[in-house]
């Protein structure tokens, strides 16, 4: 596909054939695998497949790289907060243990330690940006900020009455996709790969998030909130907040957007999404 100035190629993360020819027939200079199987709750169900794209997907990428020969690619592998799973040190920084506590995070162990050793063994420029949760308006339905807030829309447009969640005390380290992008971006334009932990330092809860979207319309969630047992987790990390010294000093990247603002941003277009006016709201 071709628009002005990006080609969409289509191929499967699963196969080496298809990521060989694409590498050789694009010939990038940065490569960022973002692929994934990423939803925590839905590995528990498909972990098979879950690691085979997470996994070996990333390994897959990575050889199809090296093998090009080009030392001139640079390559950056979308690592996880979700790799600490429940440690007891808290903040997180790249110096934590791991310690995954799903089949998701269990495929990104994997595949980071992969990046690591491509960069020690073939001296490949690989990075790892170990990314704390990060969402947007195109963030999918089906994760429980986007969740919230569409569900949210829906109320208000008379779409649905009640909002399904399950665990509403988990605390999550929340940040702007948009500032996480900016963070990709800046690894590679380092001299050498490193590993990065990019977060804001501030962890809140589901309930705080509910606070906040409900409360950005003058609404009470607890009015409207269900709590569903099938939502539940086999295991739930309680708290993710991450130290990003590193990122700071080493790339001079900051967090810009608060949560409140990613809060209200995600309320206002699920709310137009549902042909509702947000200025209505005092948007
Ligand atoms: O859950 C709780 C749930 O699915 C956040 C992925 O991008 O970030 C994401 O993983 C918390 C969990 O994200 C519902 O139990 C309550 O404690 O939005 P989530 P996640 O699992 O933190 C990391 C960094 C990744 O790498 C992942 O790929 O919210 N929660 N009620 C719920 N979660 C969902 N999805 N749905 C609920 O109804």
């Amino acid at each position: 596909m071709q628009g002005d100035s990006i080609y969409l190629h289509f191929g499967d993360i699963t196969d080496s054939s298809r990521l060989n020819d694409l590498i050789n027939q694009v010939e990038p200079n940065e490569v960022y695998n973002l692929a994934a199987q990423s939803h925590v709750q839905i590995s528990f169900d498909e972990p098979i497949h879950t690691s085979e794209v997470v996994a070996l997907g990333a390994l897959k990428v990575l050889e199809a790289v090296r093998n090009i020969g080009s030392s001139h690619i640079r390559f950056y592998q979308a690592t996880t907060s979700e790799v600490y799973g429940n440690v007891e040190a808290s903040p997180q920084d790249e110096k934590t243990p791991f310690h995954p506590d799903n089949p998701y995070a269990c495929g990104k162990v994997f595949a980071f330690h992969q990046v690591r050793l491509y960069r020690e063994a073939y001296g490949l420029h690989a990075s790892n940006g170990i990314l704390f949760n990060h969402e947007s308006p195109r963030r999918g339905e089906n994760f429980v900020t986007r969740k919230i807030t569409r569900g949210l829309a829906r109320i208000i447009a008379g779409k649905q009455d009640k909002l399904l969640l399950g665990n509403l005390d988990a605390r999550r380290d929340w940040g702007h996709a948009k500032d996480y992008v900016q963070a990709m971006w800046m690894m590679l334009q380092q001299a050498s790969g490193d590993d990065y932990v990019i977060a804001t330092g501030k962890s809140y809860s589901v309930r705080d998030y509910l606070d906040i979207s409900f409360g950005s319309l003058g609404l009470d969630w607890s009015d409207y909130v269900e709590i569903d047992q099938n939502l539940l987790r086999p295991i739930d990390v309680s708290e993710f907040i991450g130290d990003s010294k590193k990122a700071r000093n080493a790339l001079g990247w900051e967090p810009k957007i608060s949560l409140e603002d990613l809060a209200r941003e995600m309320v206002a277009t699920d709310l137009a999404h549902e042909g509702i006016d947000p200025a209505q709201f005092g948007f």
